[in-house]
């Protein structure tokens, strides 16, 4: 199965082989002088169907893709029930204690104590699901809702020192009700 990075190179390398093509194209009309001015007319006419082109495709992309950012507005609460309040510091996480509950939206507020950090939120399996930047004196708010009951992990996705890999702590989310998994 195809990752959405992986659509993405295949789309960039279709797009990098279109511009490598209407380079060739001029390339080879240019050769020939008599023919030069009607493959600048051609080649304008190709650079502007590009142009246009590639604005409706980020239009698209953008909008299709931001619906579903989990980053909410940051200066408002989410209104969520949850709040997590989250300090990144050389080298940890203060997070507090507790389950938290799966299928309800929490809302993390995440800061850093010292330097910048990245707040990295992965399932037991090592798998990404969601992160925000920890930065001193700014408070980033992140939504984000467990769907399973489970063992999280905590990891910082920003280098901040040398013992930037240590930066590991475990959320435990419980089953709806409040039953630990
Ligand atoms: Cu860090």
């Amino acid at each position: 199965m195809m990752t959405i990075q992986d659509e993405v190179g295949v789309l960039t390398l279709a797009g990098i082989a279109g511009v490598a093509l209407v380079f060739l194209y001029v390339i080879h009309g240019a050769t020939r002088k008599a023919d030069a001015a009607r493959v600048e007319a051609r080649a304008g006419a190709i650079r502007k169907w590009f142009f246009l082109g590639l604005l409706v495709l980020g239009a698209g992309v953008t909008a299709a893709t931001l619906a579903p950012f989990p980053i909410p507005d940051q200066q408002a609460s989410a209104g969520t029930r949850h709040v997590v309040d989250v300090v990144g510091h050389q080298w940890g996480w203060r997070l507090p204690p507790g389950p938290i509950e799966a299928g309800i939206p929490v809302e993390f507020r995440v800061t850093s104590a010292d330097v910048n950090h990245g707040f990295g939120l992965y399932d037991s399996s090592g798998r990404l699901l969601a992160q925000t930047q920890a930065m001193p004196g700014v408070t980033n708010r992140l939504v984000y809702t467990f769907a399973r009951p489970g063992r999280y992990r905590v990891l910082c996705l920003e280098y901040c020192g040398l013992v930037h890999y240590g930066m590991s702590a475990e959320i435990v989310v419980s089953a709806a009700g409040g039953a630990r998994p």
